[in-house]
């Protein structure tokens, strides 16, 4: 399953140092001869592709990159400091458009590739370049060159890497609109959700963890009954399931065995999958009754790492330790 991200920036290379005119001073020497330095390049702007980066998120409040200038040239022939480059980082699979063309630049795939996007100004001549039998004393030098801008397009396809799953009604539209600038259909009826959506939510760190949203799972569903049967084969590639159950419910442990029993009928590994057992709706009952449930749920289930957790995703109880728990099971900061 997977959604394009998108970012627009706009990258400044560094302008060149001018040269200088300059001559020589020293002691004995009458008539000095020219001696100004070069500037110094530019420096450039550069896309390198990081394995820890997963969206494009951060590209959403920081647009634009500038490298630093190069320094004027000096005397004695002293060339100016070369600007420092700038590297951008992107997560891999990030695909680099020209804004104003869409001709692709560059496709970063690989960990540690990087991608030249905006070269830095060459700089200027200083007068010790235009030393000429006809001239002895040049007072020519030249200014530096201006360093590339351009306006790109970032696209990136996104890949889930935590899916929600659950019955129909469970609450999973409700959780990633609450979790993300997701805003999918909700509603009091079976099946509101037709195809996943998907949501990007902030780590600590800063960066982005993509959330699946799918729609609801009922008895038969790995035999293609229902509409979570084609969904199945996409939460094959996420890392982790966060199976929401509604807490309000009669039948809360029966509930969570109809949609265990589909993963394992499933196959391919899902019911191995790393996955949380979420109770949602929790404001519906008292404390107490959440307390016994999460113990009865919790004995059924010793063999999984993580205890189960309550929330409430109309409230937004629970959502921060819900978080924690999925960013410890993704082992991500
Ligand atoms: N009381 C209460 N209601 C909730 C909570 N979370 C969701 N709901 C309600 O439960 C109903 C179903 O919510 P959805 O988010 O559409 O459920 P879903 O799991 O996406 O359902 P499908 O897409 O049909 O599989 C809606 O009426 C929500 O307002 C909650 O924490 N408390
Ligand atoms: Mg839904």
């Amino acid at each position: 399953m997977q959604f394009i991200d998108q970012a627009r920036i706009g990258v400044r290379a560094g302008r060149g140092g001018d040269g200088i005119v300059a001559f020589r001073r020293e002691k004995y020497v009458p008539a000095g001869g020219p001696a100004g330095g070069d500037g110094g390049r530019g420096g450039d702007v550069l896309l390198l592709a990081d394995a820890n980066l997963q969206t494009l998120l951060d590209f959403k409040y920081k647009r634009l990159f500038a490298a630093t200038d190069g320094g004027r040239g000096g005397p004695n022939r002293c060339t100016g400091a070369s600007g420092a480059p700038l590297t951008i980082r992107v997560p891999c699979g990030t695909e680099v458009r020209d804004l104003r063309t869409g001709i692709l630049l560059g496709d970063l795939t690989e960990a540690g590739q990087e991608l030249l996007v905006a070269a830095g100004g060459r700089g200027g001549l200083g007068n010790a370049h235009y030393l000429s039998n006809r001239n002895r004393a040049p007072e020519k030098c030249t200014e530096g060159k201006e360093g590339e801008e351009w306006q790109l397009q970032l696209e990136l396809k996104l890949l889930a890497e935590v899916g929600i799953i659950g019955l129909p009604n469970a609450g999973k539209s409700t959780l990633i609109a609450v979790l993300s600038a997701a805003r999918p259909k909700i509603a009091d009826y079976p099946f509101t959700t037709l195809v996943p959506n998907l949501g990007v939510v902030r780590r600590p760190s800063g960066d982005g963890t993509v959330f699946a949203d799918i729609p609801g799972l009922i008895a038969g569903a790995a035999r293609g009954a229902g509409l979570g049967h084609d969904f199945l084969r996409h939460i094959e590639r996420t890392r982790l399931l966060v199976h929401l159950v509604d807490a309000s419910s009669a039948e809360v442990l029966a509930d969570l065995e109809v949609v265990e029993r589909e993963l394992a009928a499933y196959g391919h590994g899902l019911d191995q999958r790393p996955r949380l057992v979420v109770l949602n709706k929790i404001e519906l009952l008292e404390d107490s009754e959440v307390e016994i449930l999460l113990q009865r749920i919790g004995e059924g289930r010793e063999g999984m790492a993580a205890p189960p957790l309550a929330i409430s995703a109309a409230t937004s109880r629970g959502l921060d330790r819900l978080l924690a728990a999925v960013w410890k099971e993704l082992g991500v900061g």
